[in-house]
């Protein structure tokens, strides 16, 4: 079995950023200086990088957990914190990275050596000096760093290549390869010789054409028969298919009963039935292969699909199929890119979101915000309390208590603490 690997799942979680700090400057001969609680630091992000040079997801089964540093706190002196340390992951062009959580696509590196921030480090929380005002020269709180959250995320490669090979087991799509390209993939006269897709770039007028060689289909496989799931994937991405069935029935098959299998496999995974495929009769160098040629062409033609006849074997036949092929790419849309379906970054980010609900009389106000907001706070600081009053008020949480039929006494709570409603 080949090291090649094409999902991995890998935990990943960017810095937090450092506590704002609370201090007041001190001087020989200088009584009750100013605030000079410096700002926290920025957490590390998460990056990821298209590396041209990687070819699997092998690395991700010997290492799957990458945290970022934090950002450091604040000190006095309007010291700010150091920028938490970020982590580059390194992937193969085409991997597709998504939430695990929720199946989303959180990217597509489908760009050689374009270098994405999935996960941002936490913002680092203000000092005391930033609260200073003119009727507030002292105050006694500075704000936390935003703690990021652990995400966990599925990586999956999708091979790109222009032109996929596809066809039942041992009806020649390696040998096709290795005399079209300089690949040199594994070639034998039994099932399954090729395990992992295989690349290879094809030069035609002056037109660089990248093939891919996948693992035989079987009856199945878009259920999983026969790995089917993990050979499909790498065609997914292709823009044209060729079909490639043993016109000569070597192996006492029927090559139209294949071809229709095949189509049946591509129609049920996906929009792959859709796909441009180009039918190519291998084996004409064995005997007795017209009448099974004469079946088929009726079948492929009648679906619109060029049929082309060529031998791996003696190298003929190819000319006018790559002509054909070539004509086709010019015409077809370009390689298909997952688009960004979340966010992730963002979700690192404070927002101002909150929501009411009851818990009998009791209002209780929850979301990221709140608890970001009781952190920042000094209870025993009355100008910290005020602070907070007015930040409550800043995002609309009195403003929605009252709507939500809060009135002067009500009971409110926010993450552990109560409070009576004060209009
Ligand atoms: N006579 C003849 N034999 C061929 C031709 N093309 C391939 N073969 C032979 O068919 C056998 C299978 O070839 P492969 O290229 O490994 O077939 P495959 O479709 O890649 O097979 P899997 O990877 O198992 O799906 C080998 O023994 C090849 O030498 C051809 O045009 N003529
Ligand atoms: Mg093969």
């Amino acid at each position: 079995m080949s090291n090649f690997v094409d999902r991995a799942k890998i935990t990943c979680k960017a810095g937090n950023g450092g506590n704002g700090s609370v201090s007041f400057h001190r001087e020989k001969f200088v009584q009750n200086g100013g605030p000079d609680g410096g700002d926290g630091g920025t957490g590390g992000d998460i990056s990821f990088y298209a590396d041209p040079n990687m070819h699997t997801l092998l690395d991700f089964r010997f290492r799957s957990k990458y945290t970022a540093g934090n950002g450091g706190d604040g000190a006095a002196a309007r010291c700010k914190g150091k920028r938490g340390e970020s982590v580059l992951i390194k992937v193969p062009v085409g991997t597709i990275i998504r939430n695990a959580e929720t199946g989303a696509v959180a990217a597509d590196m489908d760009v050689p050596g374009e270098t994405r921030v999935l996960l941002r480090g936490g913002r680092g929380g203000w000092g005391n000096a930033h609260f200073a005002t003119p009727t507030r020269q002292a105050p006694n709180f500075a704000r936390p760093g935003i703690k990021t959250e652990v995400y966990t995320l599925q990586l999956e490669l999708k091979t790109m290549a222009d032109i996929g090979l596809v066809g039942y087991p041992n009806v020649g799509k390696s040998t096709i390869l290795s005399v079209l390209t300089a690949a040199r993939p594994k070639i034998a006269n039994y099932h399954f010789t090729t395990l992992s897709p295989n690349l290879g770039i094809l030069r035609h007028h002056g037109q660089d054409i990248v093939l891919a060689d996948i693992p035989g289909l079987v009856e199945g496989a878009a259920d999983g028969v026969g790995l089917g799931h993990d050979f499909l994937r790498h065609v997914e991405r292709t823009r044209l298919l060729l079909h490639v069935v043993d016109i000569a029935g070597s192996e006492g098959r029927d090559p139209v009963a294949d071809y229709e299998q095949i189509n049946l496999e591509l129609s049920r995974y996906g929009e792959l039935a859709e796909r441009p495929q180009i039918l190519v009769c291998n084996k004409t160098d064995l005997g007795g292969w017209e009448e099974n040629f004469a079946r088929l062409q009726a079948k492929a033609e009648a679906a619109g699909t060029p049929v082309f006849c060529v031998s791996a074997a003696t190298g003929k036949g190819f000319e006018p199929l790559l002509d054909k092929a070539a004509d086709l790419l010019a015409t077809l849309p370009p390689m298909q890119h997952f688009a960004e379906e979340e966010r992730l970054e963002d979700a690192n980010q404070l927002d101002n979101r909150f929501e009411i609900s009851r818990d009998g009389k009791v209002f209780v106000v929850t979301g990221g915000a709140m608890d970001h907001l009781i952190d920042s706070v000094n209870f025993d600081d009355e100008e910290s309390v005020n602070w907070f009053h007015r930040t409550l008020r800043r995002i609309g949480v009195i403003d929605e208590l009252r709507r939500c039929g809060a009135q002067e006494g009500s009971t409110v709570r926010i993450a552990d603490m109560e409070f009576d409603f004060v209009d």
